[in-house]
């Protein structure tokens, strides 16, 4: 039996919760127990003899028998809990990210979506895999790149095997994905960029503020992390990133007046478009990891119609990776965004660490 504490229990948390409480409930001798739930303000921990806490009723009973947030109680309550315990960061916090080194020093394996510990400050994840080799614990981090699509695992299973990556390309935006396979198309109505900003907003594909989407951090964290999978040490600040949100709106105050100001620039997009498409071309954002040379990059491209990514629909993510054994590259395509598949990734890396321990 593997125990389980979750920091985080917001949209993919609480996803993952149900996913676990339905595993939970259709096995006789479930693979795994949840014994300590915690978001930013309170936590929830169960007794000293480690029992499960009640996956039914975890929301009525964080909110009423919760106590204040402790990071520290929480981690030792976990750690001293009978082996193997994992903890789960289902945050985007990068004080919880610093304190992985501290998780692995008692004893604890780890699963996350949250970027930060790698894509971040380098000696932070050198100081996280290096511990992790010395402790033997493991971290998975599968939903960090494409949610639930096997983007790591296929990554280090060709790194393990000794394939030569060549480059790996992608959409790793499921947001960027949409707006792109929604505005740059062959056929079909053509719409603004502006509209194209708003429905994606008004639908929750967003990020509260789309400047958040647009300005490349996200993908460019995600090209990091592949990067450093690869051997190469790549950082957030070395890497060149296109960020597409007009210049004279970054600075601007509020989410609404970016919304507002954006319709001023729909002739600028639509001209890149336009040219793309009297090239039988269409408009996409990628991110680029060169292990081999300095090439890694996050820009906006223009692709032929017959591209494998031009073919992209709704919030696909799509990644190929060209190997020496793969130079008709492998690529995985799939829904690349939203909680359920994120929190299936969460929950096939809980089974990777049961499965080794
Ligand atoms: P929420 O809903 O904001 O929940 C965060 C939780 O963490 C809350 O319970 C909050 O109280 C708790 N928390 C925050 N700071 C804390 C602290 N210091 N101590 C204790 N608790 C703390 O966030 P989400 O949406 O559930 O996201 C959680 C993590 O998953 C983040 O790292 C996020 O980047 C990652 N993630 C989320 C999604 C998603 O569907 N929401 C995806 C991938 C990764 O593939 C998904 C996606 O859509 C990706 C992207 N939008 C794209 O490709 O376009």
């Amino acid at each position: 039996m593997v125990n389980i504490g979750i920091i985080g229990v917001g949209l993919v948390g609480s996803e993952l919760i149900s996913q676990l409480s339905a595993h939970i409930s259709q096995n006789g001798t479930p693979t795994f127990k949840v014994i300590a739930l915690m978001n930013s303000t309170k936590q929830l921990l169960s007794n000293s003899s480690y029992s499960s806490l009640t996956l039914s009723s975890w929301k009525n009973d964080l909110s009423a028998k919760g106590t204040t947030s402790n990071l520290n109680s929480f981690i030792n309550y976990l750690s001293e809990a009978p082996t193997p315990s994992i903890v789960i960061d289902n945050t985007s916090s990068q004080e919880i990210a610093d304190s992985y080194p501290l998780f692995i020093e008692k004893g604890l394996h780890i699963v996350t979506p949250n970027k930060k510990a790698f894509s971040s400050d380098l000696k932070l994840y050198r100081e996280i895999r290096e511990k992790a080799a010395e402790k033997r614990r493991f971290i998975y981090h599968e939903s960090t790149v494409g949610a639930g699509l096997p983007v790591l695992s296929t990554l280090t299973d060709l790194i393990r095997t000794k394939d030569k990556i060549i480059k790996i390309e992608g959409i790793f935006s499921g947001t960027l994905s949409y707006i792109f396979n929604e505005f740059s198309k062959l056929d079909g109505e053509k719409k603004n960029f502006s509209e194209i900003v708003k429905i994606a907003r008004e639908n929750g594909y967003t990020e509260p503020d789309p400047r958040d989407d647009l300005n490349g951090l996200d993908v460019a964290r995600k090209v990091v992390i592949l990067s450093r999978l690869t051997g190469k040490d790549l950082s957030l600040d070395t890497l060149p990133v296109e960020n597409i949100v007009p210049e004279s709106l970054r600075t601007l105050d509020s989410a609404t007046e970016f919304m507002a100001s954006l319709t001023q620039y729909d002739e600028y997009f639509q001209k890149l478009n336009t040219t793309a498409n009297n090239d039988q071309q269409v408009l996409r954002y990628i991110g680029v990891i060169d292990p081999i040379g300095d090439k890694s990059e996050v820009k906006l491209v223009s692709l032929s119609s017959s591209h494998p990514f031009a073919a992209l629909k709704g919030s696909d993510n799509i990644i190929s990776f060209t190997t020496e054994r793969f130079p008709s590259p492998l690529i995985i395509q799939g829904a690349g965004a939203g909680a359920a598949v994120t929190a299936f990734g969460i929950f096939s890396d809980l089974f990777k660490i049961s499965d080794r321990t």
